[in-house]
């Protein structure tokens, strides 16, 4: 049998000196192991007379022990040093500031749709949506537009194809958001009051035009409804959009094939040193279209004109947007340029509404 002394000064040594588990786990196996240096040993007691096993086996299960101690005690240790490593190197400085958070801004065309909406939902408005791609049904026939008339025939509509064989007339990217309108009487029927905003689309681009801009159309069908509630409510519009108390509108006869009789309507504006000013001056700037709906329109979807008759309107909302905000061009709207986006954005926790000091 070996020396008992020299095997405990051997692996207490080594046992100090192992510098993870891994290197621990492999010494407990070498020496406490099945086949390990005491398990070894232990093995000799057996064959021992009883006399010397009592002599030589105290002593052995004392180093057996005193090894395990020194094991579990050098493991503890190893733990306690790799958690002080960790806590030396992973720590964060929580009294820095944060990042900048790079935030999106509300494009003019949201914010203005979204003030728009607020107007209209205080004067009892509700909002409704349609399809993007309309028939030519309710594009046009339902609107009184007949198929020879120009607006059908002339380049601004967008025809979709049709497969080979169907002779189906094409559908079409809608030209206004009148369709949604007529959809709407057609499915609740009169009295009804609804705005309807939205993308259209036409074929025409030039410095003021883009092949889809952004349209807001606005409905009220009653009984003894009469040009006098068209004008009060797009007064009180135009009051609280462009936030002028004494806001004045021009009513100019006009034509259009859905409305009877019709009136495009002008703000009073001044051009001082190419600088436009809403509400004051002697100019006046086309801002919306509107009328009294035809009575076939009103037929078309529906609704019996010999009880119920009313106004509706129209207007560009990246136009009217340009003329609050100052923005110069149209073109810019849509070309999705960060720099510009920033610069004309809206944060979205700055959304006017009527309840957050938009007047009324
Ligand atoms: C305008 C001008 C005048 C209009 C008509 C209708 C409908 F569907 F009720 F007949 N919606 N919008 C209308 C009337 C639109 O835009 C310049």
């Amino acid at each position: 049998m070996q020396d008992l002394e020299s095997v405990r000064a051997k692996n207490l040594a080594a046992i100090a000196a192992a510098v993870d588990e891994v290197a621990l786990e492999a010494l407990r196996v070498a020496v406490l192991g099945k086949k390990g240096e005491i398990s070894l040993m232990m093995r000799v007691l057996g064959q021992m007379t009883p006399i010397e096993r009592q002599t030589a086996g105290a002593p052995l299960n004392a180093l057996k022990d005193e090894i395990n101690s020194a094991l579990v005690a050098r493991k503890a240790a190893l733990a306690d040093l790799d958690l002080a490593r960790r806590l030396e190197t992973e720590w964060l400085d929580v009294t820095l500031s944060p990042r900048p958070l790079q935030q999106g801004t509300l494009h003019p065309v949201s914010q203005v749709t979204e003030e728009v909406i607020a107007i209209f939902a205080d004067l009892g408005f509700k909002v409704a949506e349609g399809p993007q791609i309309e028939t030519d049904w309710y594009n046009f026939d339902a609107l009184n537009i007949p198929p020879e008339h120009p607006a059908r025939q002339e380049m601004d509509t967008f025809y979709m194809a049709r497969a080979e064989g169907d002779d189906r007339p094409p559908n079409v990217l809608r030209t206004h958001t009148s369709p949604v309108q007529i959809r709407y009487m057609a499915e609740h029927g009169a009295p009804c009051r609804i705005i309807a905003p939205g993308r259209v689309y036409r074929c025409d681009y030039d410095q003021t035009h883009t092949p889809m801009f952004h349209q807001v159309e606005g409905l009220a069908i009653d009984r003894g409804i009469s040009m006098a509630n068209l004008k009060w409510v797009l007064e009180e519009f135009c009051r609280a959009f462009f936030e002028i108390e004494g806001v004045e509108l021009r009513f100019r006869a006009s034509h259009f094939p859905f409305t009877e009789p019709s009136a495009e309507v002008d703000i009073r504006c001044s051009w001082v040193g190419g600088q436009l000013k809403i509400g004051e001056g002697d100019d006046w700037m086309e801002i919306l279209g509107s009328g009294m709906v035809h009575p076939k329109v009103l037929e078309a979807a529906g609704v019996d004109s010999t009880v119920f008759q009313g106004f509706a309107f129209g207007m560009g909302i990246d136009r009217i947007a340009m003329l609050k905000y100052g923005i110069p061009d149209l073109r810019a709207f849509f070309d999705s340029d960060l720099r510009w986006l920033r610069h004309y954005g809206f944060a979205t926790l700055d959304m006017p509404t009527i309840h957050g000091g938009l007047s009324a």
